[in-house]
C-alpha cells in the first residue's frame, strides 16, 4: 500500500490531470464543467502547492456569481458539451452576469470556509490578507443571498429548493419528493449512465423530479415566492444549513483579521442557532433531521447529513461526541462513515448518496470533531478515510461494506481532501479523549 508521500504525490497528479487552466473539473468524463463546492475543496488543496492556481480556481468560480449574490452550482464551460443538463435548461435572467453560462440554483456554501482555511495555509500574512480582502465582499454576498431570498415566514433557516442544491442529490431524505411522481414537460436524455453503471447512479424517477423542478424553478425566474406554492420540494436541509453557519463563522474570522465588522450580527447568528436546534434536533436518533416545508413536518430519514452540526460548530463537544458515537455504532459493519446507516430501509451500499462512503462528508466530520476537541476520534476517522483511498484509488465514492471504489474515477475532491488531511493532520489537543464505542 502507498505510504503518505506516495499518496500525496498521486493526489497531486489527479488534480493536475483535471486542471483545465481556469478551473479544475471534478472528474474527467462525468463532470467536465466547474462545480461550486467541488472547486471550494480543490482550492483548499491548492493552497499547499500552487497558490496562483488556487486564486484562479476561486476567481473563475466567482465570475459565475449572480448580481443578487447567488453562486450557481454549475459554471458551464462553453467549449464543452457532453454533460446533461446543459446550460440551455437554465433560461437567462437579468441578475445573471452577461456572458457567463450557469445553472440557476446553488450548492452548499463551502467556499467561505475553504477560503478561510486555505488562507491560513498561506505562509505570508500579507498575501493572505490581500487575498481575503479581495474576496470578502463577494463571499458575504454569497451568504447573504440565502438570508435575503431563501427564508420564509420569519424563520432564519434557509430553504433549499432542489436536491442538486443539497449536493447529496438522491439522498433517501428526498424520497418523499421523488414519490410524488412528477415528470418534466420536455423529454430529456441522461449522459451519466453512459459513463457510470446505472446501479451506482440515481434512478429515473429521481431525474424526473430533478428536471421537473428545473422547469418549475426556471419558469418562475428562480424566485422562491413564485414557485413555493407549487413545488413538491422545499426543505430545511440540516447539512446545508450547518455548512452555511460554519461559513458565517469563518467569514467572521476573516473579518476580524481584516479589521472589518462581522458579516452577520451576533444576534442573527444566535437566532439561527436557536432555530436550528428547535426545528431540526431529534433526540431519539441523536441526529438533526431535515424539515419538509411543503408538508410542515420533519423528514424521518437518518443519514450523515444529521452530523453536519458538528462541522457547523452548532453543538458543544459533549453533544458532538454523543452524536458521533451513536452514528458509528449503527455503522460498525461499514467502512469509515457511510452516507446512510445500514439500518435505514432505503440503504443501498453501492448507490451514490444512498449508502456509499464519500470523502467530503467524512472530511466534514473529521474537521468538526477536531474543532470540538475530539481529536482522537477525528484522527482515527481521517486515517480510515485515507486508507480507503490508499486501497481503492481516488474514486468518487466507496462501497459502504467492501470499500470498493465506485462512480467517477480520478475524482478531484477525493484527491483534494486527501491532500488537506495529509498536509494538515488533525491537531493534537489535550481535550481529545476518544469517545466510547458502545
Ligand atoms: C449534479 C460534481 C457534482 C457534485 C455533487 C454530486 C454530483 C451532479 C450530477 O456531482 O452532482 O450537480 O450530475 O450528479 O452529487 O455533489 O458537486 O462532482
Amino acid at each position: 500500500m502507498m505510504d503518505n508521500p506516495a499518496l500525496l504525490a498521486a493526489a497531486g497528479a489527479v488534480l493536475r490531470a483535471n486542471d483545465l487552466g481556469a478551473y479544475t473539473r471534478p472528474s474527467p468524463r462525468l463532470y467536465p464543467h466547474q462545480w461550486n463546492w467541488d472547486s471550494a475543496f480543490v482550492a483548499l488543496a491548492l493552497a499547499y502547492s500552487d497558490p496562483g492556481r488556487m486564486e484562479r480556481e476561486v476567481d473563475t468560480l466567482l465570475r459565475a456569481q449572480w448580481t443578487n449574490g447567488m453562486l450557481p452550482h454549475i459554471h458551464y464551460n462553453p467549449g464543452i458539451t457532453g454533460y446533461f443538463p446543459g446550460p440551455e435548461w437554465w433560461p437567462d435572467v437579468p441578475v445573471r452576469r452577461a456572458g457567463e453560462r450557469t445553472s440557476g440554483i446553488s450548492q452548499p456554501p463551502v467556499l467561505p470556509t475553504a477560503v478561510y482555511r486555505a488562507g491560513c495555509a498561506l505562509p505570508e500574512a500579507g498575501v493572505r490578507r490581500a487575498w481575503w480582502a479581495r474576496l470578502y465582499d463577494p463571499l458575504c454576498e454569497m451568504l447573504l443571498f440565502f438570508r435575503r431570498y431563501r427564508t420564509i415566514a420569519g424563520c432564519p433557516l434557509l430553504v433549499m429548493v432542489h436536491p442538486w442544491e443539497s449536493g447529496l442529490d438522491n439522498s433517501p431524505r428526498w424520497d418523499f419528493a421523488t414519490r410524488s411522481g412528477v415528470r418534466p414537460r420536455l423529454p430529456y436524455a441522461r449522459h451519466d449512465t453512459g459513463v457510470v453503471s446505472p446501479a451506482e447512479r440515481p434512478r429515473t424517477p429521481d431525474y424526473d423530479l430533478y428536471m421537473y423542478l428545473v422547469e418549475l424553478i426556471a419558469g418562475h425566474r428562480y424566485d422562491l415566492a413564485g414557485f413555493f406554492p407549487e413545488t413538491p420540494f422545499a426543505v430545511y436541509d440540516a447539512l446545508f444549513n450547518a455548512i452555511w453557519y460554519r461559513a458565517a463563522l469563518d467569514l467572521d474570522r476573516i473579518a476580524a483579521d481584516l479589521g472589518r465588522p462581522p458579516a452577520l450580527p451576533a444576534d442573527a447568528l444566535a437566532a439561527f442557532r436557536e432555530a436550528y436546534h428547535e426545528r431540526l434536533w431529534d433526540e431519539r436518533s441523536a441526529l438533526f433531521l431535515d424539515f419538509d416545508l411543503c408538508a410542515g413536518r420533519p423528514i424521518h430519514v437518518e443519514t450523515i447529513a444529521g452530523l453536519g452540526a458538528i462541522f457547523g460548530g452548532l453543538v458543544d463537544s459533549g453533544r458532538a461526541g454523543r452524536m458521533y458515537a451513536a452514528y458509528r455504532d449503527r455503522c460498525r459493519a461499514c467502512r469509515a462513515l457511510p452516507s446512510v446507516p445500514p439500518d435505514q430501509s432505503a440503504y443501498e451500499p453501492g448507490r451514490y448518496w444512498r449508502g456509499p462512503v464519500w470523502v467530503n462528508t467524512n472530511w466534514f466530520v473529521v474537521r468538526g470533531l477536531e474543532e470540538a476537541g475530539l481529536t482522537a476520534d477525528a484522527r482515527a476517522l481521517a486515517d480510515e478515510t485515507l486508507d480507503l483511498i490508499r486501497a481503492h484509488g481516488f474514486c468518487e465514492y466507496f462501497h459502504a461494506s467492501s470499500g470498493v471504489g465506485l462512480g467517477g474515477q480520478e475524482f478531484s475532491w477525493t484527491a483534494a481532501l486527501a491532500i488537506d488531511l495529509l498536509m494538515r493532520p488533525v491537531a493534537a489537543s489535550p481535550g481529545g479523549a476518544r469517545t466510547e464505542r458502545r
